[in-house]
């Protein structure tokens, strides 16, 4: 490194440091006077503790369910659908359903039935129905799941009440693999921390992992008390309805226990598919994104000015880099407050957002909830008027340092206050912001110790029934996003919302995107990356990205590049970096670096298809874009703990280098065959491969029977890569891109009859076929002789140039 570069760096990382220096008396207040409020309006018990809840004293079918009375304690399962049951345990107050978008059911009758010294509830289904839960009740409280096939797949024991709050136990077998619990910086399998610990606690509390956070770290910004658990005997997902502080202990038991809130549970059994599905029906699907949004995003703290960013947007273009949108961080605010862009340093700013739009960049603004505690900020004043900011039962306006200095913080848990909120979009949307970045929403204030967000005897009204903020605090970005995502959807009625959210709760997934916060930068950090993002869509969040390259330091131009290289493949695709640190962009490190970054982002681009159709998909069934590995076969448990590759879809198997200066490493393929995307070469499932990785390659692998659709240049390109035996399905979404208009969706059949392989091709709805042209390309072999619609043509290579179809044969070898 230039010896100028390195005092550039030093200086930068000075600046940055001083910035949040000038913090710190502020956070020193601010944290004793935390811990005063706490001392002064101390927490009284909502109930009487008990260690479990007696013995059963009755039990009562109910119209989906039954309802157990014990000595302590009530018991209530609901079946939902019959293989999808709520649990919920009384006394608790019933939390405010935050977290549910679908409230009615269809009928589901069910059978309960006394079994000696237990009690068995079962659905009333016919043969037919797919999947079942069997729950059986013990007199002592503790119950026993089973699915269809008889198999026990979950045991809880009787749960503890305390003063506030419940504990839950559940034993956990041997191989059992646990999964999810929202955004987390740990393996894939929760109970596997590889760190020399045999258990590990994870906090349900979402947290400013200040600055920088690394492998270990715990809690994280996004927590949501869901997880999946998969062994010999099936796999189940639990998702406990309850917003409080908690902490879940994974050993030899799960126990989760909860510091308030009613101990209430949805539970469901079926293929890691069928849990999502499930999840997904009653906390809400993603809507279908804007398409520009699966494009890549650029990136840094540091852009203050029109100058900056108009440079940006054209060193994209200098270095022929498709560029999809750019992030404005606070430095673009005044005085960094919400909502505000500095019209000094952007003049003309409709116009100048119209010129990047024109080269298909878009505005991304920036946003932190807390409002400048002053009198001369106009968001201040119409808060106060509303009542909008959150108190202390003593009335006390109740405020923390952030960004602008002293902060006061709206109560997202009030319509109105939302409804407000809403409107401050409005004008920006007007501006031509494309876009929302909704950071700090934990909510997040600076301390020098303790809790780095509000008092917890903050009040807040939470639709009307009250509560405080050892509730509120988890659902405080997911109430911040629904302003947000209802500003954008009803003021801008013909364009779909963006916004990413730092924090969120279950459900998050309806309004918002989010993004992996400040990771460091380092090799573990990429490597972290893939169970964190893998982690959020188990738990239903299906759009996350890490900032690529590391948050908080300068990568090594090896490190971003195998970062950008994996990232390719994630769905929020975007570099971000610190003020602290250098500026950071495909082009930072010259070549060969540029390059062959710019093919991965060329290949990305090339791959929109393929990522708007997952998307569509998602917006479907909830599956999330990036799969375990384990996806592709539940049963093997040599899949299980895989956390160093994952599948994008069901049809490509990524496997990022994860290691510096490897240029070749392992890989294990699911069942089946797979082709070498790079060369393909066809390979067996297997235990363990070794396949190069040069610079500008990771290993990448086709499922069999998969029909990939590409773009470039308003051509489609089908790559075909054909299957040894079975029928095979795959689909294209396409519409205009964004908006609500009309859809199509491409579904074509692939089926492998001896030496002929067939493609059929059927369409569905009103949007016009988006491609000029069509060309079909085979993989892994030969074509002598192809037939399209009944005339017959002898290729010359492995791909044809044709039309729309509806039957095409080929035999080749
Ligand atoms: O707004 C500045 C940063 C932002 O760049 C980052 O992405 C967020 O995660 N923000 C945190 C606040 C400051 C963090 C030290």
């Amino acid at each position: 490194m230039s010896i100028l570069k390195s005092i550039t760096q030093r200086l930068e990382y000075f600046r940055g440091t001083l910035f949040y220096i000038g913090y710190t008396p502020k956070a020193y207040q601010y944290s004793r006077k935390r811990d005063a409020i706490e001392k002064q309006f101390p927490r009284t018990p909502t109930q009487e503790p008990f260690p479990n809840p007696g013995k059963l004293l009755e039990a009562k079918p109910t119209p989906r369910g039954a309802h157990f009375f014990f000595e302590k304690a009530e018991l209530q399962i609901t079946y939902l659908t019959p293989d999808f049951a709520l649990v919920n345990w009384l006394p608790g107050e019933p939390p405010v359903p935050y977290a549910i978008a679908r409230h009615q059911w269809p009928e589901v009758d069910t059978i309960l039935e006394e079994t000696g010294q237990s009690w068995t509830i079962i659905p009333a289904t016919s043969e037919e129905t797919p999947n079942t839960l069997k729950i059986n009740i013990s007199l002592d409280g503790s119950l026993k799941y089973y699915n269809k096939a008889g198999q026990l797949f979950r045991q809880e024991n009787p749960p503890q009440s305390k003063e506030n709050g419940w504990i839950h136990t559940a034993p956990l077998r041997k191989e059992e693999h646990i999964y999810g619990l929202g955004e987390r910086a740990f393996p894939l399998n929760l109970r596997d921390p590889k760190d020399g610990r045999t258990q590990v606690t994870y906090k349900m509390w979402n947290y400013d992992a200040a600055g920088t956070y690394g492998a270990g770290s715990d809690p994280m910004y996004l927590c949501i008390p869901v997880y999946i658990g998969i062994h010999q005997e099936g796999s189940y997902l639990i998702f406990y309805e309850n917003s409080f502080e908690a902490n879940f202990t994974l050993n030899e038991n799960a126990i989760a226990d909860f510091e308030g809130g009613s101990l209430r549970y949805y539970i469901t059994t079926g293929t890691p598919q069928h849990l999502i599905e499930r999840y997904t029906e009653l906390t809400g699907r993603s809507p279908l994104p804007p398409r520009w949004a699966l494009g890549y995003h650029q990136s840094h703290w540091g852009y203050r000015t029109e100058e900056a960013v108009k440079k940006e947007a054209e060193d994209f273009k200098k270095y022929n880099l498709p560029l999809s949108a750019i992030h404005l961080d606070i430095d673009v605010q005044v005085g960094f407050r919400a909502f505000t862009i500095d019209p000094d340093r952007f003049p003309k700013l409709p116009e100048f957002i119209k010129e990047l739009l024109d080269q298909n960049v878009r505005f991304i603004a920036i946003m932190n909830p807390g409002v400048k505690y002053s009198r001369e900020s106009n968001l201040f004043l119409e808060g106060q008027l509303l009542n909008a900011f959150c108190k202390l039962p003593n009335g006390e306006l109740v405020s923390g340092p952030v960004w602008p200095g002293w902060c006061v913080f709206p109560d997202f848990t009030k319509p109105t206050v939302r409804h407000w909120w809403s409107r401050q979009y409005e004008y920006l949307l007007d501006v031509g912001v494309a876009g929302f970045w909704h950071d700090m929403n934990e909510p997040a204030a600076f301390i020098l110790w303790g809790d780095r967000s509000l008092p917890k005897p903050t009040q807040h009204y939470m639709e009307g029934r009250g509560g405080d903020h050892r509730e509120a605090h988890n659902i405080y970005g997911l109430m911040q996003a629904k302003a947000g995502y209802e500003s954008l959807r009803n003021h801008r009625t013909n364009l779909r919302p963006f916004i990413v959210s730092r924090a969120g709760w279950a459900g998050l997934q309806r309004y918002a995107w989010t993004w992996t916060g400040d990771i460091e930068c380092t090799w573990t950090a990429l490597k972290l990356t893939i169970s964190t993002v893998t982690g959020l869509g188990l738990s239903g969040i299906p759009y996350s990205g890490p900032d690529t390259g590391g948050f908080q330091g300068n990568p090594s131009a090896e490190l971003y590049l195998r970062w950008f290289q994996m990232s390719t493949f994630l769905p929020f695709f975007r570099t971000h970096s610190s003020n602290n640190v250098s500026h950071r962009a495909p082009w930072t490190y010259g070549e060969p670096y540029l390059t062959i970054m710019r093919d991965f982002l060329q290949l990305r681009y090339r791959l929109m298809p393929y990522f708007y159709t997952l998307a569509w998909q998602t917006s479907q069934k909830g599956y999330p874009l990036v799969r375990p590995v384990f996806w592709s076969d539940p049963e093997d448990p040599k899949l299980w703990g895989i956390d160093d590759a994952f599948l994008l879809g069901d049809s490509l198997l990524v496997c990022p280098i994860v290691i510096e200066g490897e240029t070749s490493r392992k890989v294990t393929l699911p069942k089946g065959r797979w082709y070498n995307f790079w060369n393909d070469e066809i390979l067996e499932s297997s235990t363990q491969i070794t396949i190069d990785a040069p610079l500008e390659k990771i290993p990448i692998f086709v499922k069999e029977g998969s029909i990939i659709p590409m773009e470039e240049n308003n051509e489609l390109t089908l790559h075909i890569y054909p299957c040894s035996q079975t029928t095979t399905e795959s689909f294209m979404y396409s519409d205009s891109g964004d908006g609500y208009g009309e859809t199509r969706l491409d579904i074509f059949r692939m089926n492998q009859n001896k030496d002929q392989l067939e493609i059929t091709w059927q369409q569905q709805g009103g949007y016009p076929f988006p491609y000029n042209s069509i060309r079909v390309e085979f993989h892994g072999m030969e074509p002598h002789k192809i037939s399209l619609d009944g005339s017959e043509t002898t290729p010359q290579s492995k791909y044809i140039n044709c039309q729309p179809f509806e039957k095409l044969s080929v035999i080749g070898e």
